[in-house]
């Protein structure tokens, strides 16, 4: 039974209502009661959000200009830097002294930084930068594993208002490439290699023959991380502890001053066609939206040790490794690995050693976790958890139901956030005081309106399938892909052009209570194990293989990595299809986009199933691959 609007309401379904003891040890606002406030005027209810817990050099005129949408602007006029919030402020408190980052190593090696160290570290990498020709609106490429520096070079590229684009360290050369190139960024910060599962990943080689096809790349910073022989091309690669210890590194480095709008960075994240798409955040309404959905969500307190154990190198770490936690003050922790690596508790040791108090990750680690059994997370004392969190694919109900009994003990609830890249911030959460539902993200964040519609945009009956569409702006948003605004409006305000809604590309139900399950991309984008991939990226590193003429993937549900890739390929004349081919194939995608977007099978076919205007058409492909209906093919060409 919960109360909702001052009345009793028996919700539907399989439902875990949270301990009394967490609703009212929990820190954090009534739902119900912020949501109306929300509702009823949005800009004062984030103008005063930012006026409370946010340092500003000069304020705002408007909390939200909406003249030009669906370009929107936040806090309008003001002056900020985020590393002002996260770090330069900590330094008149006593956060100064609190652990900014508790680091493990894969081989067991470990570090920490308070605030004062990892300010210290950040302030004399952001004059190296400098001194390295970085400015202000300058883009810096990063290409590492989850290690301190990483952390430490987003944050001195914010600090002096140069843009960074991370590029997730699992993926390889075309990839990087790619990413570069359409930034145009001067500096590249990567390592040697990154430990996993006892092997080296060799960044700084792939780096290497990246930047062999890459021209705009002047200076290679690397770290030493795993300690074997590297490339060093003579005047363009410089080591991080060298440059560190030159007195170009100079510690008092001022911050610099930005307006609340100018870019904080780009990620490039997977779209319905053609290459990656540079999403733009910006200093001050990021910095906003993913505090305070982080304080509130998470309910961070200043003893808390939060385990966000995603990588650095997708939007979850950026929002939620570096910037929220450090603007609120908390003490995050990072674990460079694998995790099962050496056996299966890895995970549940590090929880036990540290103290985890809440731990965030992905169905697919859960799933992947929970293969072991019970008796790996039970050899540990796990009773310092008490909020567990899920992101990154919808989760299934027995892997919310395990997480919630094995590793929360049934006393911590499990927030499932719904958020994109896109989006900056969760969107779709529970907060701890909520009754939850497995497999459901419950309700929408205080201040977000969100519903699911049919194709003309009507709200669909409760429990039926429709396309999840966001009503209103929030601080967070992409401003635009950087570079290609058209598609900005394009890829995501032009299907509910009328109504001035924001398209997710997920489909989704609403149940009888209001709480939204969200199924699914509705594009040509596929989640496996949690990362982002767009059918074309994997389509062209297949194509880009002599023997290949054309090529289709499709995304097919997978128990453990949510899904895998098919691929479909049609060859070349004079190339037959074999046992051989399809293992080269595979490792050639694997090569140029990485692990992660290798197919699980290639099948060599003649024709593809295209509409009269040449699109292929994956759900064919994919009905086929299900053994479902093919549903309608009027439009089939052949
Ligand atoms: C944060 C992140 C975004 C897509 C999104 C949706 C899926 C993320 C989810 C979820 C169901 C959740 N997704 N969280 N689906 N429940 N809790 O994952 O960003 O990599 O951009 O992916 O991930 O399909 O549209 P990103």
């Amino acid at each position: 039974m919960v109360i909702r609007n001052g009345q009793q309401t028996q919700l539907k379904g399989e439902v875990f209502y949270p301990a009394p003891e967490v609703i009212e040890a929990a820190h954090i606002p009534d739902r119900d009661r912020v949501a109306a406030e929300a509702q009823q005027n949005l800009a004062e209810f984030w103008g005063k959000i930012a006026t409370e817990n946010f340092e500003w050099y000069e304020p705002w005129e408007r909390v939200l200009d909406d003249s030009n949408e669906p370009f929107y602007e936040w806090f309008v006029g003001a002056k900020v830097n985020i590393i002002h919030n996260a770090l330069d402020r900590h330094m008149r408190t006593e956060t100064r002294n609190r652990a900014a980052i508790i680091w493990e190593g894969e081989p067991g090696d470990r570090r920490v930084y308070t605030y004062q160290m990892l300010n210290h570290e950040v302030s004399k990498f952001a004059s190296v930068l400098r001194a390295l020709g970085v400015g202000k609106g300058d883009r810096v490429t990063i290409y590492m594993g989850r290690v301190p520096e990483l952390v430490v070079a987003m944050l001195a590229c914010a600090k002096i208002g140069a843009i960074h684009s991370v590029v997730y360290g699992g993926f390889s050369t075309e990839a990087l490439l790619q990413r570069i190139e359409d930034s145009h960024s001067k500096v590249l910060v990567t390592q040697d290699g990154a430990w996993l599962r006892g092997n080296i990943v060799e960044l700084k080689k792939i780096a290497n023959e990246a930047l062999e096809r890459a021209g705009t790349i002047q200076t290679v910073v690397t770290v030493k991380r795993t300690g074997q022989d590297v490339e060093m091309v003579h005047g363009r690669d410089y080591w991080y502890h060298d440059l560190m210890t030159q007195p170009i590194a100079v510690a008092s480095t001022p911050t610099e001053v930005m307006d609340a709008e100018d870019p904080l960075y780009i990620l490039y994240t997977s779209g319905t066609t053609g290459k990656p798409k540079a999403i733009l955040h910006t200093h001050g309404g990021y910095m906003v939206g993913t505090a305070t959905t982080l304080k509130w969500v998470f309910d961070i307190r200043p003893d808390d040790v939060w385990w966000c154990a995603a990588d650095p190198g997708w939007v979850t770490g950026h929002s939620y490794i570096v910037y929220a936690p450090l603007v609120l003050g908390a003490t995050g922790f990072i674990y460079e690995g694998a995790p099962t690596y050496p056996y299966p508790d890895r995970w549940w040791e590090l929880v036990e050693r540290y103290g985890i108090t809440i731990l965030y990750t992905a169905p697919t680690a859960i799933r992947g976790l929970m293969r072991f059994g019970e008796s790996w997370p039970n050899r540990h004392d796990l009773s310092s958890l008490r909020l567990l969190g899920s992101v990154g694919e919808p989760i299934n109900p027995e892997a919310w139901r395990w997480y919630y009994r094995v590793i929360g003990k049934e006393r911590t609830p499990i927030m499932d956030t719904w958020w994109q890249t896109e989006t900056g911030m969760f969107m779709i959460t529970p907060l701890p005081s909520m009754p939850l539902k497995p497999g459901s993200a419950t309700l929408p964040f205080p201040g977000i309106d969100v519903d699911v519609v049919d194709d003309e945009g009507k709200p669909v009956e409760p429990n039926e399938e429709g396309y999840l569409v966001i009503k209103n702006p929030w601080p967070a948003m992409l401003r635009t892909i950087y570079g290609d605004p058209d598609r900005y409006v394009q890829q995501y305000w032009s299907r509910f052009e009328e109504q001035g809604w924001y398209l997710p590309g997920d489909s989704a139900r609403k149940d009888e209570d209001g709480y939204i399950w969200v199924i699914g991309r509705i594009d040509d984008v596929i989640k496996v194990s949690g990362y982002r991939l767009g059918t074309a990226e994997v389509e062209s590193a297949l194509v880009s293989h002599p023997t290949v003429a054309e090529a289709a993937v499709i995304g097919v549900p997978d128990e453990l990595r949510g899904n895998v890739i098919r691929a479909y390929c049609i060859l070349r004349q004079g190339y037959e299809g074999s046992e051989k081919l399809e293992q080269e194939l595979k490792e050639h995608v694997g090569h140029e986009m990485g692990p992660i977007a290798k197919p699980v099978s290639i099948e060599f076919v003649r024709d593809l199933p295209k509409t009269r205007s040449g699109k292929i058409m994956r759900r064919v492909l994919r009905a086929r691959a299900l053994g479902q209906d093919v549903g309608d093919l009027t439009t089939l060409a052949d």
